[in-house]
């Protein structure tokens, strides 16, 4: 959950979405991510418009750090349960189309393969990796 989601209060909401869907979380933990570890995270965006944004965004203040686990393939769960990365699309019912208007501060993220949570939590929690 980024840090807008844990400025607006949208902790319980948010855990509670992925928690009613069955998924279980397996590790938890508030932290203000600094930017060698945004970079790192967030490579893939590098030398894109809204990549300094993006990174001062995701520094800016607590985010809530989740490893959630569930049946195959979940990171397709999660990304469902999220909506699309515009919140002005995302479908009523998701996170983003429920609870998010801007794409700039769209609450979430999640993993878009097994490899990138694979990779990512290595990234964040590399004591489960
Ligand atoms: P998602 O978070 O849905 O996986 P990505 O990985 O394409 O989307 O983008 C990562 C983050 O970068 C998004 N959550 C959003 O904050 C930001 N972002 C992506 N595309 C744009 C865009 N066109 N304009 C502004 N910010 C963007």
């Amino acid at each position: 959950m980024k840090p807008d989601g844990v400025e607006r209060g949208l902790i319980g909401e948010i855990v509670g979405r992925l928690e009613n869907k069955q998924l279980r979380v397996v590790a938890a933990q508030l932290r203000t991510i600094d930017e060698v570890t945004a970079a790192r995270h967030y490579a893939e965006h590098a030398g894109k418009p809204f990549y300094d944004d993006l990174v001062a965004f995701i520094t800016r203040g607590p985010a809530l750090l989740l490893v959630v686990e569930g049946p195959a393939d979940t990171w397709k769960v999660v990304r469902n349960l999220m909506g699309t990365t515009n919140p002005k699309e995302a479908a009523p019912g998701t996170i983003r189309g429920d609870l998010a208007i801007e794409t700039k501060e769209n609450l979430v993220h999640g993993s878009d393969s097994t490899e990138s949570a694979e990779r990512e939590i290595a990234i964040f929690f590399p004591e489960l990796a």
